[in-house]
């Protein structure tokens, strides 16, 4: 079993695709483990994306991420950070597939509207990072018919 942060970015809570990236994630049958609303400071966003720090975009990426609201969950299940990759989809709306997130609702690299952990050890750098007061522990009866 497994937790991963996922994160509606501004682009994403603008357009209203709040609801609907929850929805997908629920159906799965992840169970949500932590949520809330958040304008990011530059600091956080800066931690968060430390890995692109000396890319091109960076600049512009930190701009876009404190720009309003984001959407902070935490998503817990068995193998949670790739399921939730694959739903989200390929990095650029253009070549992700219809049926993922990105693929039904992007179209540019920068507004590709959900962020994602990509590994275990990211998983748990940015839920300590978004998540400092800690997620929810709790049983969900439905999951008895999600694992066999
Ligand atoms: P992902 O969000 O799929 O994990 P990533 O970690 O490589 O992608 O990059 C983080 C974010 O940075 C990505 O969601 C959008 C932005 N980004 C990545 N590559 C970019 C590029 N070449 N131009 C502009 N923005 C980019
Ligand atoms: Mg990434």
């Amino acid at each position: 079993m497994q937790t991963t942060y996922i994160m509606v970015k501004p682009d994403g809570v603008q357009r209203g695709l709040v609801g609907e990236i929850i929805q997908r994630f629920e159906r799965k049958g992840l169970k949500l483990v932590g949520l809330k609303q958040i304008i990011p400071g530059e600091k956080i966003a800066r931690e968060h994306y430390a890995v692109h720090s000396e890319r091109p975009f960076f600049p512009g990426l930190i701009k876009f991420i404190t720009s309003g609201p984001v959407v902070c969950m935490a998503w817990h299940g068995k193998d949670a950070i790739s399921v939730a990759r694959n739903l989200i989809g390929p990095t650029n709306g253009r070549e992700a597939l219809p049926g993922t997130i990105r693929g039904d609702f992007g179209m540019d690299i920068g507004y590709n509207m959900i962020h994602g952990s990509d590994a275990q050890e990211t998983a748990e750098f940015e839920l300590g990072l978004w998540f400092p007061e800690g997620i929810n522990d709790w049983k969900q009866d439905s999951q008895s018919w999600v694992y066999e």
